[in-house]
C-alpha cells in the first residue's frame, strides 16, 4: 500500500538542533510521518525549493490577554496574538496564568483556559505565576497541578502584586524539586527599585528614560545572584528569564562553573535596543520601550550576542507584552502621559522574535542554524516538557514547519498581525523572514496571507522538563 500523505513538503533544506539534511517531509493528519527522498505524492505538495526549513518555534515566555489593572489591557487577545506568532514563524505559545493574591491557581487558569479556548490559532500552555503561596497553594493545589501537566511556574521577586520574599521563594523551589517543574525566576531586587524610584521622583525625574535608572544592572545582578543561592539551598534548577547584560550573565556563569543547574533566557530587547531608546530627553516616545528590565547599552547587548553564540543561554523568548502607545488602556493610561512609574512594563516582540535572531544571527554570522533552532523551539520544548512533539522535525513530531526567505525587508508595523500599535524595532532591516509557516498540517501563513485556524489551537498538557536528569 502506498503512503498516504495529506501534504508533503519537498526538497526541504531541514535544519534541527543538531543537523541539517536534504529530505521531503511527509504529513498526515498533523503530525510528521515521513521523512525521506522522493516521498510519493500529498494531497496537498509545497516545494520548499531547498531553502531552509526548521521546526515552528516554540514561544515559551508571552503575554497574551493577561488581565492587568483597570484602565490597563493588554491588546492582544488569543486570536491576535498567536496569528501574530504564526505569521513570524512561531507556532507554539505558553503564556502565562497569573494568581491573584487571595485567589487560587487553579481560578486564574480557569479565567486563562476561558481566553484561549476557541480562539487560539495554534497549540498553546500556560505557567502558573505563583503570588500567593499559601500553605493550600504549597502542599495540595501547585504538587497537583504540576502532576496535571502544569509543569512550570514563575515567581517574581519584583512587582508589589506578584513578588514573594525570600522564604516565599525557598517554599515554592522546594515544591518544584519535589514534583521536578521547572521554576523560572524575574530577578530585580524590588527594594532597591522602589528606592530609587522614589529618589527620582523626589528630583522630578519621571520621565519615561528614568524607567532605566531605577533598574540599574546592579538590581539585577543582586537579585539573579539571590536567586541563584536560593535554587543551590533548595538544590533544584531555575531558570532565569529576561537576562539584560553582563553583571546577570556573569552570575549565572559563576554558578553554572560551581555545576549548579542555572537555566537563562533572553529576549530581542536586549540584542536591539538600548536604554537610549527610552528617550535621550525627556519626550514620552520612550514609553515605547519601557521594559523591565530595560534595555542596557552597546557593550551590554554583545555580552548577550555572547552567550547565545556560547551556550550560556537555553532559551530566547520574546517576553511579548502587548500594550498600545497611544492608548488609554496602554502606554498613555486615562490618555495621560504618566510618571514612568505608572507606565505599563513591556514591548511587543511575538511576531519579530524569530526573523530578528535568523537575520542578525544566523544570517550575520553570530550563531550557527543548529543553534538557533535550539534556542528558539528545541530548548524551549525541553524545558516545558513539550519536546518532542514539539520544537524538532523528526517522525512522530507534530507538524509544525517554517520555510525560509532571505533578502532584505523593512520592518514596519503596519505588516504585522498583532494589535499593538507600534513594534519596537519599526525600521530595521531583516535578512530573513518566514516565507510559510505550517501549523499542525495546516499552511497558516504563506508570506502574505494568513488562513486563521481559529479554535483549532490546542491546549498542550505538558510533561516534566527534559532538559533536567530525570529521577
Ligand atoms: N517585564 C515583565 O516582567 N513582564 C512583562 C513585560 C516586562 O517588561
Ligand atoms: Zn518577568
Ligand atoms: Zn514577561
Amino acid at each position: 500500500m502506498s503512503a498516504h500523505f495529506d501534504l508533503v513538503v519537498r526538497n526541504a533544506h531541514v535544519a534541527t538542533a543538531s543537523d541539517y539534511f536534504n529530505c521531503d517531509i511527509g504529513i498526515r493528519d498533523g503530525v510528521i510521518v515521513q521523512l525521506g527522498l522522493d516521498l510519493p505524492k500529498g494531497e496537498r505538495e509545497i516545494d520548499a525549493a531547498n531553502r531552509v526549513v526548521t521546526p515552528g518555534g516554540v514561544d515559551g515566555h508571552c503575554h497574551i490577554d493577561q488581565p492587568m489593572p483597570p484602565p490597563i489591557r493588554m491588546a492582544d487577545n488569543f486570536d491576535t496574538g498567536t496569528r501574530a506568532a504564526v505569521c513570524g514563524g512561531t507556532t507554539t505559545v505558553i503564556s502565562f496564568a497569573a494568581q491573584v493574591k487571595g485567589s487560587s491557581l487553579k481560578s486564574a487558569l480557569d479565567d486563562y483556559h476561558a481566553r484561549a479556548f476557541g480562539h487560539a490559532h495554534i497549540d498553546h500552555a500556560f505557567h502558573l505565576i505563583v503570588s500567593d503561596p499559601t500553605t493550600e497553594v504549597l502542599t495540595n493545589e501547585l504538587p497537583a497541578l504540576i502532576k496535571e501537566g502544569y509543569t512550570s511556574f514563575k515567581v517574581y521577586m519584583t512587582y508589589d502584586d506578584l513578588k514573594l520574599n525570600d522564604s516565599q521563594i525557598l517554599d515554592v523551589l522546594e515544591v518544584a524539586r519535589n514534583n521536578n517543574a521547572m521554576a523560572m525566576i524575574h530577578a530585580e531586587n524590588a527594594d532597591c527599585i522602589e528606592w530609587l524610584t522614589r529618589r527620582l521622583e523626589a528630583a522630578g525625574r519621571t520621565a519615561p528614560r528614568f524607567h532605566a535608572h531605577s533598574r540599574p544592572m546592579l538590581v539585577e545582578r543582586e537579585a539573579t545572584h539571590r536567586a541563584i543561592a536560593l535554587s543551590e539551598l533548595v538544590d533544584v534548577p531555575i531558570l532565569i528569564v529576561h537576562v539584560s547584560g553582563r553583571e546577570a550573565v556573569e552570575q549565572i556563569r559563576w554558578a553554572r562553573s560551581h555545576g549548579l543547574r542555572v537555566f537563562a533566557e533572553t529576549c530581542p530587547q536586549y540584542l536591539f535596543l538600548t536604554a537610549e531608546d527610552l528617550g535621550i530627553d525627556d519626550s514620552y516616545k520612550g514609553a515605547l520601550c519601557v521594559c523591565s528590565p530595560p534595555p542596557r547599552d552597546k557593550a551590554n547587548q554583545q555580552v548577550i550576542w555572547d552567550g547565545l553564540a556560547d551556550g550560556l543561554f537555553t532559551v530566547f523568548s520574546s517576553d511579548h507584552a502587548p500594550f498600545r502607545f497611544d492608548a488609554v488602556d496602554g502606554k498613555k493610561p486615562d490618555g495621560d502621559e504618566v510618571p514612568f512609574r505608572h507606565i505599563p512594563n513591556g514591548i511587543p516582540g511575538i511576531e519579530t522574535r524569530m526573523s530578528l535572531l535568523y537575520s542578525e544571527g544566523v544570517l550575520g554570522g553570530r550563531i550557527t542554524l543548529n543553534r538557533f533552532v535550539e534556542l528558539t523551539a528545541t530548548n524551549p520544548a525541553k524545558a516545558y516538557g513539550l519536546h518532542p512533539r514539539k520544537g524538532t522535525i523528526a517522525v512522530g513530531s507534530d507538524a509544525d514547519l517554517v520555510i525560509w526567505d532571505h533578502g532584505n525587508r523593512e520592518i514596519r508595523n503596519t505588516d504585522l498581525h498583532h494589535a499593538v500599535d507600534y513594534t519596537p524595532y519599526e525600521g530595521m532591516t531583516l535578512r530573513g523572514w518566514p516565507a510559510l509557516t505550517v501549523v499542525g498540517g495546516d499552511i497558516a501563513w504563506d508570506g502574505i496571507s494568513f488562513y486563521p485556524r481559529t479554535g483549532k489551537g490546542r491546549y498542550l498538557k505538558r510533561l516534566p522538563p527534559s532538559l533536567l536528569p530525570q529521577p
